[in-house]
């Protein structure tokens, strides 16, 4: 095998020419992997191969273009040399292709005249979840195989598709048993002697689906079906724009479209955004002076404390990637509701057609319901969910000192308790560690895991490799109130709340929430909560609004009534009653309401959450200002195409500003807001 460069290789395989890429961790099309491709064709060229084979070493085929290249002077050869010498070749070009074919790696797979696979590849265009759009003739080649339709749910979707489908629309001619490059290269060799010909995707329109008068009436109705998931996002609408192209023009005219979209949105903060987050929940894996090598210990068995919303969210984490648990209750009757939560959660997944009846008997069958916390004993990783109050989880961790095997781990899912004095109630501080799940925990993807003073290095590598294999993102957070999430989420609320007796409705706090990206407002969580979380009619003494609220019988959506009315389809109205006690308030504490602008809203709520992220970096307690936004985009809601609150304050409003409102506030600045964070 002949070295083009360091990660392209050549050889001959009898009259077919293999060239080999070998680029890890997922050979991406940098500029070595693109010079590579180009001096390989350069060098076929007068070469008496009958035919090409294109294949990758490692773990997959191209899984792209080099995303770590973006927004850097260009180097190397270009994609579209590369993708020409291999449409333009005199001989067949056979893509063989195993693990994922993205983007990039997809598009010059759709330059070969023939693509080959193993039977678990997959196929896919995902730059939209990057803020982009396939920009190497993807949105042009890929609707001429699977049609217009397909091709718009693929590019806008980002999804993958298997090997089945794949060959099932023609977008493999062939899937693989065995080798497979001896398989693509058999099949190159029955391409030569059988003298098919060289196909190029780009001169076959045949299978769009129709002219652009037929397809009109799909891109509207498309448009309009998802225009609530696209809402904020600028790439959507500019890839269905170039599917739009390849109906309507030549190849050559929709490649121009292409294009032009494509700069666009690469030179836009929303891709920078979302590049910005693609790093970020790679690098959040990633635990600063941990030896990368260290290997977490093994979790063949978890139990979990409490069967609550939260215990058996956590519970099905486990029990859905095969891992058996044992739920602990106090009361027969407490037990049965959480079993049965976690069973109709399974029923309703599988009558969605996501798993079968089978799947959900198999999940319940890993599931030991259990009054008794001693059947914990064999337990490798024990997760205590029970009701936030110190003393009841003190008592509970100096229980399971006595109960777990030597180098269990003992997890506390508490969202705000200090997790060392947790551990001091045990006699083996090292082996607990906080693991903060969202509710709904089989849903949400964050989980924050909450590093104690003596904290294990071991443990807190098992309790994130946990994370990752049941599908969480998780982020180390230093022990501090509220951790990295809920400390800052404090400051917005305060700040809402300030705004609200101010003069700023309730309603438009929330509108310029949810029109800057947020799923939802302040007064729209609460009222989803529950007004009268932590509250007591007893000790209720009208001392906040929501204590007056509450005294008023206002409880939120599951009264129909909090700061706004619900009517039976939970459509909201701001609730003149609300409106009416804030008033009532604000006057009795002699507040001066005045009219407070969209802006001033805006700046007041997420300004003094980005300085409690820059303090609570300065103390350690988050171990990279991307930790932060990878909170907050998988816990909080925090729109991706704004990169996370960090990203933002730096690349988009810039600290300065932040810096000068945040004075005028009367806040104390962080330093590090001031200086920059890494
Ligand atoms: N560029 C650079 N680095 C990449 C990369 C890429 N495309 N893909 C992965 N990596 C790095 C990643 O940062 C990590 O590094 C390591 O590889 C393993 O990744 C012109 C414009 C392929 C499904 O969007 O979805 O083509 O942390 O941890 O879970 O139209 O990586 O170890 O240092 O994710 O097994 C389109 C992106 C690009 C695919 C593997 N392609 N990658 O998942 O491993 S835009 C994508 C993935 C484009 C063209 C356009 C996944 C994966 P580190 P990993 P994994």
């Amino acid at each position: 095998m002949a070295a083009i460069n360091s990660v392209v290789y050549l050889e001959s395989q009898g009259d077919i020419a293999v060239i080999t890429v070998n680029s890890p961790p997922v050979n991406a099309l940098s500029a070595d992997v693109r010079d590579g491709l180009a001096g390989a064709f350069a060098a076929l060229a007068g070469h008496d191969a009958k035919a090409v084979v294109l294949v990758c070493a490692g773990r997959t085929f191209i899984a792209g273009a080099d995303i770590s290249e973006f927004g850097k002077a260009p180097r190397g050869a270009s994609l579209p040399v590369v993708q020409d010498a291999m449409e333009s070749s005199p001989v067949p070009v056979i893509a063989a292709i195993h693990g994922t074919a993205l983007g990039g790696g997809l598009e010059v797979a759709l330059c070969a005249h023939y693509r080959v696979s193993d039977a678990k590849a997959k196929f896919g265009l995902p730059e939209v979840k990057l803020g982009l759009l396939p920009g190497a003739g993807g949105t042009q080649r890929l609707p001429r195989i699977v049609g217009a339709k397909k091709a718009t749910e693929m590019v806008t979707s980002g999804a993958q598709m298997g090997a089945r489908d794949a060959l099932a629309v023609g977008l493999v001619d062939e899937v693989v048993d065995g080798d497979l490059t001896a398989g693509a290269v058999a099949f190159a060799q029955r391409v030569v002697a059988e003298g098919r010909p060289l196909k190029k995707v780009r001169d076959d329109a045949s299978k769009l689906g129709g002219s652009a008068d037929e397809l009109a009436p799909f891109f509207a109705e498309f448009r309009a079906k998802n225009a609530k998931a696209f809402n904020g996002f600028d790439a959507p609408e500019a890839n269905i724009k170039c599917i739009e192209a390849a109906v309507a023009l030549p190849f050559d005219e929709g490649l121009k479209v292409e294009r032009s979209e494509f700069m666009k949105l690469m030179t836009g903060l929303q891709s920078a955004a979302q590049r910005h987050v693609f790093f970020a929940e790679r690098a959040a894996a990633k635990i600063d002076g941990l030896p990368a090598d260290m290997q977490p210990l093994p979790v063949k068995k978890v139990g979990v404390i409490g069967a609550g919303t939260m215990g058996g969210g956590i519970s099905m984490n486990f029990l859905s990637v095969g891992i058996p648990v044992t739920i602990v209750e106090q009361k027969q009757e407490a037990l049965d509701r959480g079993v049965g939560v976690i069973r109709r959660n399974y029923e309703n997944s599988a009558k969605k057609g996501r798993f079968s009846m089978d799947e959900v008997e198999a999940r319940m069958g890993r599931l030991t319901p259990s009054l008794d916390m001693n059947d914990l004993a064999d337990c490798d990783l024990i997760i205590e969910a029970v009701f936030e109050n110190m003393a009841i989880k003190k008592d509970i961790f100096g229980k399971l000192d006595q109960i777990a095997k030597p180098g269990a781990i003992l997890a506390s899912n508490t969202s705000y308790l200090d997790v060392d004095e947790i551990a001091a109630a045990t006699s083996r501080p090292e082996s607990v560690v906080g693991m903060h799940y969202f509710s709904p925990a089989n849903v949400m993807r964050l989980l924050e895991v909450v590093r104690g003073e003596k904290t294990d290095p071991q443990v807190l590598a098992t309790a994130m490799a946990m994370g990752k294999a049941t599908g969480k993102i998780a982020v180390v957070a230093g022990v501090c109130h509220g951790f990295i999430g809920n400390r800052m989420l404090s400051r917005r609320q305060q700040q809402a709340n300030l705004l609200m007796l101010e003069g700023a409705a309730p309603a438009d706090i929330d509108r310029v929430l949810t029109d800057f990206g947020f799923p939802m407002g302040p007064f729209q969580m609460s009222d989803l909560a529950g007004l009268d979380i932590g509250w007591n009619a007893e000790t209720s003494k009208g001392e906040t609004v929501r204590d007056r609220l509450c005294e008023a019988g206002l409880r939120g959506q599951k009264n129909g009534k909090g700061f706004y009315t619900y009517d039976e389809n939970r459509n909201r109205t701001p609730n003149p009653d609300a409106l009416a006690i804030i008033d009532a308030y604000a006057a009795e504490k002699g507040i001066n309401r005045r009219t407070i602008d969209d802006q001033e809203i805006l700046e007041r709520c997420l300004f003094p959450m980005v300085n409690e992220g820059a303090r609570i970096l300065a103390e350690g307690k988050a171990q990279r200002a991307s930790d932060i936004d990878i909170v907050w985009i998988n816990g909080y809601g925090w729109p991706v195409y704004r990169g996370g609150p960090m990203f933002w304050a730096e690349n988009d409003v810039g600290r300065a500003r932040i810096v000068e409102v945040l004075e005028k506030m009367g806040e104390e600045v962080s330093p590090l807001l001031k200086d920059g964070w890494k």
